[in-house]
């Protein structure tokens, strides 16, 4: 970590969500002003531009799966089979990893807007490669946390976590999509805490108890206060407060009425206060050493909303970059 504000802007990765658009959303941020923003503040910002992946093209979907006689990695087949675009979003997140890396290596602190929340499995894999201790503080309505067995969309961006945490099974040959996510570091379960959740699907609150992974739902929020859970967070997560933080915020954390610019809203979220508190908090730790803002989905709402989601958006970056409000 470099105590002195330097560092980076990873911006716009471009990865197939279920509604397209989710890509425009770090536009949208940057064109608001963000840099500048986090200029003010001290930082001296290196902006790369915003990724296109253009040497990228997504494979159509619907690989077909040939019985193999072997009925277990037939299921297998039939799982892998049902993930939407895997080779793209598994190839758009590893050139994001080693962005992420790279620039952690120089000792800068990434932010990576984005785009959809799967591009979360190259950030964290780029924190883990330079800061192997790392935990992570995923802020979001949604566990993300789906194997290839246990999801009912086959959409990614529900199941970073379960890669990073390396919950899906062995790739059946080496020539299986599934191989293509071989790459993803491995962020043990204890070093993941979650804050926000409150849309978590029936497979996902089975592994979520199987592996003992620590979530304060909304419920805990409205229980304990922001303060209270986010200081359970820290002692669960980092309970030395020595290891590198990495905060990956899903803005779909967010209450809709604070932040309705998103591709999966859903009510009962955090209020504009919480959301900030929690950034101001992770920032006062002195340990950040990366940021995801994910899920700015600015062609889902009319313009206000888009204009109200983006400035929320760049005000929860501006907290965690030091912003005060005194
Ligand atoms: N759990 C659902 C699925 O697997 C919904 C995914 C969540 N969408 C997000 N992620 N925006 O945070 O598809
Ligand atoms: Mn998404
Ligand atoms: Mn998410
Ligand atoms: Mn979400």
């Amino acid at each position: 970590m470099s105590p002195t504000p330097s560092n980076k802007f990873l911006p716009t990765p471009k990865t197939v969500a279920p509604k397209l658009g989710v890509d425009k959303g770090p536009i949208h941020l940057v064109q608001a002003g963000l840099i500048n923003q986090v200029e003010e503040l001290g930082w001296r910002v290196v902006f790369d531009g915003h990724h296109q992946f253009e040497d990228i093209s997504p494979p159509p979907n619907g690989i077909q799966v040939n019985p193999t006689g072997d009925a277990a990695v037939d299921t297998l087949n039939t799982s892998i089979a049902r993930l939407r675009s895997p080779q793209f979003v598994a190839q758009v997140c590893e050139s994001v990893a080693s962005a992420v890396q790279a620039h952690a290596e120089m000792g800068h602190l990434p932010v990576t807007l984005g785009g959809d929340h799967s591009l979360a499995m190259g950030t964290i894999s780029g924190t883990l490669r330079t800061y192997d201790q790392a935990c992570v503080i995923w802020i979001d309505a949604h566990a993300d946390i789906n194997t290839i067995h246990s999801t009912d969309t086959g959409n990614i961006h529900g199941m970073p976590l379960s890669f990073l945490l390396k919950l899906n099974p062995p790739a059946p040959s080496p020539d299986s999509v599934l191989a293509k996510f071989d790459w993803v570091s491995h962020l043990p379960a204890e070093r993941l805490v979650y804050i926000g959740l409150r849309d978590v699907d029936k497979g996902e609150k089975e592994i979520l108890k199987k592996h003992n992974i620590k979530a304060f739902s909304m419920h805990e929020v409205d229980r304990y206060g922001i303060g209270k859970v986010v200081e359970m967070a820290l002692d669960y997560v980092n309970p030395q407060r020595d290891r590198p933080i990495h905060l990956s915020f899903d803005v779909d954390a967010l209450d809709p009425s604070v932040a309705p610019s998103t591709g999966t809203p859903v009510r009962g979220g955090l209020t504009f206060r919480e959301g900030h508190y929690i950034c101001e908090a992770i920032h006062e730790t002195g340990l950040l050493v990366a940021l995801d803002l994910m899920e700015v989905n600015p062609t889902l709402a009319d313009a206000e909303s888009v204009r109200q989601t983006v400035t929320v958006g760049c005000s929860l970056v501006r907290s965690a970059l030091g912003e005060t409000l005194l």
